[in-house]
């Protein structure tokens, strides 16, 4: 079939509602968590705040709009390769330069969901990715990866989200050898639904924070705090995650998208 017919289909399945648009996406606001890293490195990303220009009132009668409080790195949200020291050199690893044919591609869905609700500190390893491979079929080049751990569940409650005691944040990620493994098989980018694409642990890990580490020294991207992964199928859907075009900037918030084919 041509892609032009493709396409057409494509249109014709979205109107329908035989392929469904599936929100990816958890709210943005006053209560996402926000990632909090130990008090060695002093600066962290301020919590959203909203804040009201107007709302028909005397400041704007025709109209509603806000300003905002936002970084980078806040709620379901996207890293550029830039994010991290191993991808700095990158021309195209920033929100602004990043190659937009590379953010809308098939994705992979390793369903960790009860791995993680029975042991917080769960790590997908290479192994466990090659098993899910057997039975689901091989991870493609330039394909998305996420890791489903339901977490989302918890997308408006900081305390359960980063799930931080004495010993640090527990929350499920890959090991060193699962990225090192994914990438060896050419994937656009991995995504989590945790506060970042490494585990709570990942600080302890060598090197520390290895998803971002190879992920970023590879050119590749990162998506974090991803919601509704529970309503994927394991491969068939496409993922579309495009972040907003911040100048040199390492990451945003995103609307991430599935597009499921039904029935
Ligand atoms: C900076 C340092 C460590 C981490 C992160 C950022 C993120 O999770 C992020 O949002 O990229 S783990
Ligand atoms: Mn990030």
């Amino acid at each position: 079939m041509s892609a032009a017919n493709t396409i057409n289909e494509l249109g014709g399945l979205l109107l329908s509602g035989k392929v469904e648009v599936v929100d990816l996406s958890s709210p943005l606001g006053p209560e996402t968590p926000i990632l909090q890293l130990p008090p060695d490195f002093a600066k962290n990303t301020p919590k959203v705040e909203i804040h009201k220009i107007s709302e028909y009132d005397e400041d704007g009668p025709f109209f509603a709009w806000n300003w905002m409080v936002l970084g980078e790195h806040s709620g379901t949200h996207f890293d550029a390769p830039h994010h991290w020291v191993t991808g700095k050199d990158y021309k195209d690893g920033f929100t602004d330069t990043l190659d937009v044919q590379r953010l809308i591609a098939p994705v992979n869905v390793i369903d960790c969901s009860k791995e993680a609700a029975e042991n917080a500190d769960f790590l997908l390893t290479d192994e466990h990715i090659k098993a899910w491979e057997k039975e689901h079929g091989e991870i493609g080049r330039d394909e998305w990866v996420v890791m489903r751990t339901d977490w989302d569940r918890y997308a408006d409650d900081e305390e359960k989200f980063l799930n931080t005691d004495e010993n640090g944040p527990h929350s499920p990620g890959p090991t060193p050898e699962a990225v090192e493994y994914l990438l060896s098989k050419g994937i656009v980018g991995w995504g989590s639904q945790c506060i970042g694409t490494d585990a709570g642990s990942a600080g302890g890990m060598e090197p520390p924070f290895p998803a971002h580490n190879f992920l970023h020294r590879d050119n590749k991207f990162g998506l974090a705090s991803l919601a509704n992964l529970d309503k994927l199928p394991a491969k068939g859907a496409i993922l579309i995650a495009a972040p907003i075009k911040i100048k040199r900037g390492t990451g945003s918030p995103i609307r991430a998208l599935a597009l499921v084919p039904k029935g």
